[in-house]
């Protein structure tokens, strides 16, 4: 057998099994730009390889999956982020007009290229830290017009970069201004104009919604699910991030991939996530920066066996961050979840959340040979250090 290149001398964590899968003395040989052979050093294959690359000790991890980013909009929110730390709460600030909103004015503004200038730096900060796969959502044009441009950016951004990206679109995430007396007609224009048109223009991967008393009721998450299926398209959802509206279950009913948030999720949530084979992501950013106290039920999820994502939820709302290592020490941190579990967390339960993991986030013969190269001693140092990023080297395809 012949391949283009083995990693060796390298330490693994393949995140199969239970575990993260450590092996001690690891290789991991590439064909085609995917893996053929991954595991330990004494039982490879023997093969004529191309070129040979020594890890020193190295520990190497499946490329990193942000499963949940709001990435692509226009302006930020410093400002009301200013304001907020002067006494304005979240709502009172989106009820006078800013909030999201502030960002759908800016972002349908802007120009594809301008989009395209402002939303790469973030993206390229997720790459420096071994991101090879990230999802990223529409929800800031809140027009069929403006949705497509958002989407058909973050598509380009999977050209100007090596990076893969998956969409979302979510329309449902606020009922923008020019509906405010109507919602109703804006759910109807989701679903009966801009779902089929960026179905049909292949700009998404997935529909999300966001379900909350500021955003959509269950009743018109549901319209939404249902053009989705329509248009052959998975659903994912924002579901009780702020209250417990009933948008776990009904995600899950429709057999979808994610539940995101779940701060006020409780354990029958869980257990029909479990059912449905949906993955939690949780996502600590925006717990942290809007200061929630209500945590996910971790335990219940654990016990349920439903798998657990971690994800940056990189907005310019409530997650104003662009770092999966921090990320990943936020979720230990504030939700306790174990070292394995955030490492997990960023790649093969992200991988899954994408419905992506026959393809991605573990380090197995047939998926892509997407890794991250770390200068690290074990791998909880990934999780336990803050604002420092130990990425020796991204491996994307093989290459
Ligand atoms: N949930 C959130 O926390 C963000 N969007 C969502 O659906 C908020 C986005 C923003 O404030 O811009
Ligand atoms: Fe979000």
């Amino acid at each position: 057998m012949r391949c283009d290149a083995v990693w060796h001398n390298a330490r693994l964590a393949t995140m199969t099994g239970p575990g993260i899968g450590r092996i001690d003395d690891g290789v991991v040989m590439a064909s085609g730009g995917r893996i053929v052979y991954a595991g330990p050093a004494a039982s490879a294959p023997a093969v004529d390889v191309a070129a040979h690359h020594d890890c020193a000790g190295r520990w190497i991890t499946p490329g990193l999956v942000d499963c949940h980013t709001h990435l692509v909009y226009a302006g930020d929110r410093a400002r009301e982020f200013a304001l907020r730390l002067a006494g304005a709460s979240y709502e009172e600030i989106a009820r006078a007009g800013g909030g999201i909103i502030s960002t759908v004015t800016a972002t349908r503004a802007a120009s594809a290229d301008e989009l395209l200038r402002q939303s790469r730096p973030r993206l390229q900060a997720m790459i420096a830290e071994g991101v090879t796969t990230i999802e990223i959502k529409s929800g800031y044009g809140l027009t069929v017009e403006a949705e497509t441009r958002l989407l058909a950016v973050a598509r380009q951004l999977g050209e100007t970069d090596d990076v893969q990206v998956r969409t979302s679109f979510l329309g449902a995430h606020a009922v923008p201004p020019e509906y405010r007396a109507d919602p109703e007609a804006y759910v109807d224009l989701v679903c009966d104009r801009m779902i089929p048109s960026i179905a049909a223009a292949g700009l998404a991967d997935a529909v999300d919604g966001f379900c909350e008393g500021i955003a959509f009721s269950p009743t018109q998450i549901a319209r939404v699910f249902m053009a989705a299926r329509a248009h052959g398209l998975p659903v994912k959802l924002h579901a009780e991030q702020l209250s417990r509206l009933g948008g776990t279950q009904l995600v899950a009913g429709f057999g979808g991939l994610s539940a995101d948030h779940l701060e006020h999720a409780d354990d029958a949530d869980a257990a029909a996530m479990a059912a449905a084979g949906t993955v939690a992501v949780l996502l600590p950013g925006a717990y942290y920066f809007m200061r929630e106290t209500k945590l996910p039920p971790i335990s219940a999820l654990r016990a349920a066996g439903v798998p657990i994502a971690v994800a940056s939820d990189c907005n310019p709302g409530t997650s104003p961050l662009t770092s999966i290592l921090l990320t990943m020490n936020m979720a230990a941190t504030m939700f306790r979840l174990s070292v394995d579990e955030c490492l997990r967390g960023v790649t093969i339960n992200a991988a899954k959340a994408l419905g992506l993991h026959d393809q991605i986030g573990s380090l197995e013969p047939d998926k892509a040979c997407d890794l991250a190269i770390w200068n690290i001693g074990d791998p909880a140092e990934l999780v336990y250090r803050m604002g420092f990023n130990p990425l020796h080297q991204r491996i994307r395809n093989g290459r």
